[in-house]
């Protein structure tokens, strides 16, 4: 079953996790190497353990498809989860009025008189975003991120490379090539990005008139942030599949440095008491004509019965 497979994943790790200290100053435990397969065919791998927000995992993967690498569009779209990483740009610019707010990731989690001028930093960071386009423009953007990458990939002779218009392309007229890929690892271009991508590369792979996509996730928030990236693959192999008139095979999750953070124990051993139920359906619909200008509203989760979700600080 698919969510079991997660879950003995989840099992392992606080297992046979090594403790390590690690760039957020949080600590995980870790294991090197790892690997899940969700059958896509019968149901959509979103997890029933806890209540995952696929309204945030659809409005990131429509901003990814764009080939958008600013929160303005997120933000647009009531989805927060980029906001720490645009903001711990902004605070450490010069434009910066405000309260000082270094390493605000550690101190937000141990002192509650100053995550509450944190959240409100934050909140007037994230309403100027939306306000002020020009401001938006300079401090809401990520740098030359996932989307960037998929949909603008930088030549050395000034052009640039969609690499999802031609993965289409080749979906459709050359099925059995081995060389279908989608790289956001571009060394040339990770000084300039909030966050060197964790989910660095895919390939896809048809057979039987089915298409399959494995990623290869180099560093993976185990509890909080894998989940998400479950479903996002998944829903990209559909969107994929839809253009390029495929039914769904497998999404094969392969993982370097898969982690769970220290903050995340007592959540963990909530999680792994519960049981799996079956799996929700994903509808696309028959409007969505090519992955460039998605709305939300084309695509629908039908059948979610989650059990409560479990709340988890993130480590910025
Ligand atoms: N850093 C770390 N340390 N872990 C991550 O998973 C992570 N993910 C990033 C960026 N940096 C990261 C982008 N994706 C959440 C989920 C995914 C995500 C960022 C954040 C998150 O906070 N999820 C919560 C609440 C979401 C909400 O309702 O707003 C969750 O409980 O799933
Ligand atoms: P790192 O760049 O030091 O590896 O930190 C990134 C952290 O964010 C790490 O815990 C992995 C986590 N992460 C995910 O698990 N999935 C994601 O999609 C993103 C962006 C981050």
């Amino acid at each position: 079953k698919n969510e079991q497979q997660y879950l003995q994943l989840l099992h392992h790790v606080l297992k046979h996790g090594h403790f390590k200290m690690d760039r957020t100053q949080t600590g995980t435990y870790s294991c090197f190497g790892a690997q899940l397969r969700f059958d896509l065919r019968d149901s959509f791998p979103l997890l029933t353990t806890k209540k995952v927000a696929f309204r945030l995992i659809k409005t990131e993967l429509i901003w990814f498809l764009r080939g958008d690498g600013n929160i303005r569009f997120l933000l647009q779209n009531n989805n927060h989860i980029w906001d720490e990483w645009a903001f711990a740009r902004f605070v450490q610019s010069p434009a910066y009025q405000g309260p000082d707010m270094s390493n605000f990731g550690q101190r937000r989690l141990v002192d509650a008189q100053f995550n509450q001028q944190y959240l409100q930093q934050k909140h007037l960071f994230c309403q100027r975003i939306l306000a002020d386009a020009q401001f938006a423009r300079q401090y809401g953007d990520l740098g030359r991120v996932y989307g960037r990458q998929w949909r603008q990939w930088r030549t050395s002779d000034g052009q640039t490379i969609d690499q999802i218009a031609q993965l289409v392309e080749q979906i459709k007229t050359n099925p059995h090539s081995r060389r279908l890929i989608l790289t956001a690892w571009n060394p040339e271009d990770i000084p300039q990005m909030a966050l060197p991508p964790c989910h660095t590369l895919c390939q896809f792979y048809v057979n039987d008139g089915r298409l399959s996509c494995q990623l290869y996730q180099r560093s993976g928030d185990l509890f909080l942030g894998v989940p998400f990236n479950i479903a996002s693959y998944a829903l990209l192999t559909h969107l994929m599949a839809w253009v390029t008139h495929l039914q769904v095979g497998e999404f094969i999750h392969t993982f370097g440095d898969v982690h769970i953070y220290q903050n995340h124990l007592e959540q963990v051993k909530i999680q792994l008491q519960r049981t799996p139920t079956a799996g929700p359906q994903l509808i696309l619909s028959p409007e969505i004509l090519d992955l460039d200008h998605i709305d939300p509203e084309q695509i629908k989760i039908q059948a979610y019965h989650p059990q409560p979700a479990i709340k988890a600080p993130v480590a910025v």
